[in-house]
């Protein structure tokens, strides 16, 4: 997989492909993440990205002139899938559109920020406008790094064990269910004696009953 993500702010980006899982996934070759500041595309000579808005109204908005020199060039390199712009209007971002993007080869993310982007760019480029929940943030950079990593970690290959996306909490609309390690006794707490038992369906059972009992409690809406 290919990610290419085009920002005001690359160095806010930096880290979060540098740290954990995200850095070893693309050692191993298994996704490249390509950062593109819009400010190189700019065409004018102050190299301005971001322009006052027609009507009048608090707020600069994106032009639309860079951020087409860089879709274009992009694309004129090769195929995307999608185009994804980074919103708060957008639809928000959950584990089956991650599970979806994970199957896509290449991407390009457009971060916003100010006010956002100048209408144009959504209606001539974007092909899915992502949020990351109901607040706002200063610019799309984070919520990029965000849905980065929720679909990274599912590629082949990403995580240690294969199959541990597979019991993901929201993988089967259900929450996980505790889990514990050593020591099997700590402060007078007791770890749940069916777990040390070996009896490898029982805990199965056991996990799923717990795995309900917890989404019944905080999360009803996920069952409905
Ligand atoms: Cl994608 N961008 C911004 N600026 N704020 C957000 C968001 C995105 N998702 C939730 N809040």
């Amino acid at each position: 997989m290919r990610i290419d993500i085009i920002t005001v702010l690359p160095e806010l980006l930096i880290s979060p492909f540098e740290a954990s899982i995200l850095k070893r996934a693309i050692e191993k070759g298994l996704v490249e993440i390509h950062l593109h500041n819009l400010r190189d595309y700019a065409t004018n000579k102050y190299k301005q990205v971001d322009d006052y808005q027609f009507g009048g109204g608090a707020g600069m908005v994106m032009m639309v002139e860079p951020i087409d020199k860089c879709i274009s060039g992009l694309k004129a390199e090769r195929d995307y899938d999608e185009v994804i712009y980074m919103t708060p209007d957008g639809k928000t971002l959950n584990q089956g559109m991650a599970n979806e993007l994970s199957l896509k080869k290449n991407l390009i993310i457009l971060c916003g920020h100010y006010k956002g982007v100048d209408q144009r760019v959504r209606d001539l480029f974007v092909t899915r406008e992502i949020s990351i929940g109901d607040y706002v943030l200063s610019g799309g950079e984070l919520a990029a790094a965000i849905v980065c990593d929720a679909v990274i970690r599912l590629l082949p290959g990403v995580l240690n064990d294969e199959t541990s996306a597979l019991t993901d909490t929201f993988q089967d609309n259900l929450l996980a269910p505790p889990v514990y390690t050593r020591p099997a006794e700590y402060k007078g707490l007791e770890v749940p004696k069916i777990l040390l038992s070996g009896n490898l369906p029982k805990i199965e059972k056991w996990r799923e009953e717990k795995a309900l009992e917890r989404t019944k409690k905080r999360r009803p809406d996920l069952l409905e």
